[in-house]
């Protein structure tokens, strides 16, 4: 669902001095869910993408609410006092907000065991599956976003320019490792299909985007066929058309 809009935003981001006026029309719900029914807020291409799919795996119920980040709305009021970070995704609970997808998808992959997203039972390979999730959230991502949120660590225009040149170079790096070191195949951790892969995958789209040459990347592109057969991702990615 699609949320109606009543917000303009001025200038590029945080840091940039927008403002906001007015208010969402859905926003804010209650900080958490007396329902049962999860709560999905998400933003196309996007790395919400991944708290999505895995929420369809697992046959989870939940409603999505769609962000429109041209208008801003991450940064508008009304979100801000459900998620302070402006950033999506931010998954609603009957106990209240989570933010951070590595911490999502655990949330996921434990709240549906019989989904069979993670081996909960083993907490060696549980400590995998974290460890790769977070190396794809606190370097592969951050390493993206040098490309279009600069303003986040720099305020030079030549200094945004520089990072920018940096990513098809770091992301590719990034990916190389991944080809060679981390996906095992045909999934992340081998033979069962865990939270790891829907996380994979979207990161993986933005390869292109990051002028990175994926034919260098065969077990990576192998494995976004692979999900991209999977009727849950399917489903999920026709809400993200953009
Ligand atoms: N560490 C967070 C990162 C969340 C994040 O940065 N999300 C981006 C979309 S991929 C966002 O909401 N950006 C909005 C903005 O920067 O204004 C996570 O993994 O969930």
């Amino acid at each position: 669902m699609t949320a109606r809009l009543w917000a303009t935003a001025k200038g590029s981001g945080a840091g940039r001095g927008w403002t906001v006026d007015g208010r969402v029309a859905n926003l804010p719900e209650p900080a958490k869910r007396t329902d049962n029914m999860l709560k999905l807020y998400y933003a196309p291409g996007t790395c919400a993408l991944a708290s999505h799919i895995a929420l369809a795996e697992a046959g989870a119920p939940y409603a999505t609410e769609r962000l429109d980040f041209k208008a801003n709305q991450q940064n508008s009021p009304d979100y801000l006092k459900i998620n302070p970070k402006g950033r999506v995704p931010t998954l609603l609970t009957d106990r209240g907000v989570l933010t951070e997808t590595p911490a999502i998808l655990a949330y996921i992959a434990q709240s549906f065991p019989q989904a069979k997203l993670a081996p909960l039972g083993d907490p060696f390979a549980f400590a995998k599956v974290q460890a790769f999730n977070a190396y794809l959230c606190a370097t592969v991502h951050v390493a993206h976003a040098h490309k279009g949120r600069g303003y986040r660590w720099a305020t030079e225009e030549n200094s945004f320019a520089d990072m920018k040149q940096m990513v098809p170079k770091t992301m590719a790096a990034c990916f190389g490792l991944i080809e060679r070191d981390m996906l095992q195949g045909p999934w992340v951790m081998g033979e069962s299909y865990t939270i790891c892969d829907p996380y994979l995958y979207t990161l993986t789209l933005w390869l292109a985007g990051d002028g990175v040459d994926t034919s260098t990347l065969p077990k990576v592109t192998a494995h976004r066929e692979r999900m991209e057969q999977r009727s849950a991702v399917q489903k999920v990615l026709t809400d993200h058309k953009t």
